[in-house]
């Protein structure tokens, strides 16, 4: 009997992983559920945002379903205490490198798309986000300079391991597509991305039957919204992988049906929607659980060995959006829960 650490975290968190949970339970897969708070409900209960109970939990789970971190309430909290680094904590202290983010348009979301219908269609595509370096890792300060002026830095680190393992990643997700893959990065400006490019090279060379391309990170982002269709996998470090997946979103038709799974070197992982915890719509049902479904699915398919059923849901949620499903995000009315009863009306 596997062990589901549900961490549903703040805002709209708690309403959707609640909505992926009864998916899962009508499957009767044997799954036990154990809950713990993180984020800002956490430093609400219990003075940290990642206590130790909570990642006591997430260590002995056999995956990880975690909602979403972030309330405007604590802002004004030093770094190490807002809600936000209880994802990144999570992430580093489990060895969680690897984020794979699907990104694909629904039938029948065309209109939903930020794209004209015939260009969006096209989106099929997924990025691999390294997870646990560059800005969001290296070294961070504050200091006052000598002219008096205030000044933050973090700095942006890999090592060449790093790049390496996220590398191979991106190539054996590509194995698994239509074997192309772009590597972005900033090369023409940044030396962590000219020591990303030269690694990703040498690692192409034990895959011999992938298609290897590289962008630079803007003209990525400009490409995402011209044409999607161009691309399958894209590897990329983790600030320009967290922007670029947001972007893919309004691509596929909103940041509501977007799954995400971040993976250690042994397959465990953490899986949570794209999205944060929007403030504005928390508690009011009008959140999309899609995401958060597909991150379900997800689960089963790379931390739990249960392909057919990770199938299942993600034919439910399409058959559910093909049939005209839709909350507020996607131009509709349904509640998070009559969003849900649509997708397991197909399960
Ligand atoms: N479910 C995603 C979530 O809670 N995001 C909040 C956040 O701050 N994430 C940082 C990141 O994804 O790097």
């Amino acid at each position: 009997m596997a062990l589901i650490a549900l961490l549903a975290g703040d805002g709209i968190g708690p309403e959707v992983t609640a909505e992926a949970r009864r998916v899962l339970e009508v499957l009767d897969l044997g799954l036990t559920f154990e809950e713990a708070p993180v984020g800002g409900a956490a430093y609400r209960a219990a003075g940290h945002p990642l206590p130790p109970e909570t990642l006591d939990l997430a260590r002995r789970a056999d995956a990880i379903l975690f909602g979403a971190v972030g309330d405007p309430a604590f802002d004004m909290l030093e770094r190490a205490f807002r809600p936000e680094q209880a994802i990144l904590g999570l992430r580093k202290e489990l060895g969680l490198f690897a984020n794979l983010r699907p990104a694909r348009l629904f039938a029948g979301l065309e209109d939903a798309s930020a794209l004209k219908p015939e260009i969006a269609r096209r989106i099929d595509l997924v990025i691999v986000r390294e997870l646990t370096g560059d800005v969001y890792f290296g070294e961070k300060g504050r200091r006052t300079t000598t002219e008096g002026l205030r000044e933050g830095n973090d700095l942006m680190r890999y090592d060449e391991n790093e790049v390496a393992r996220i590398a191979r990643v991106g190539f054996e997700t590509a194995r698994t597509r239509r074997s192309i893959l772009l590597s972005v990065d900033k090369a023409n400006v940044l030396e962590t991305s000219q020591l990303w490019r030269d690694v990703v090279v040498e690692v192409s060379a034990g895959y011999p039957d992938v298609t290897l391309s590289h962008m630079y990170v803007d003209n990525a982002a400009m490409q995402m919204v011209r044409d999607p269709g161009q691309f399958d996998v894209i590897v990329t470090g983790n600030l320009f992988g967290d922007i670029l997946s947001d972007q893919a979103s309004m691509c596929a038709g909103s940041i509501g049906m977007l799954p995400s799974a971040a993976l250690d070197s042994a397959g465990k992982g953490l899986f949570e929607p794209i999205h944060g915890s929007a403030p504005d719509i928390a508690g009011q049902g009008k959140a999309n659980p899609c995401a958060a479904i597909l991150s379900a699915a997800m689960m089963l398919r790379h931390s739990l060995a249960m392909p057919e059923r990770a199938d299942r849901i993600e034919a439910a949620v399409a058959a559910a959006i093909a049939g005209g499903a839709r909350t507020g995000d996607l131009g509709g009315t349904l509640s998070t829960t009559a969003m849900a009863d649509a997708v397991l009306a197909g399960l």
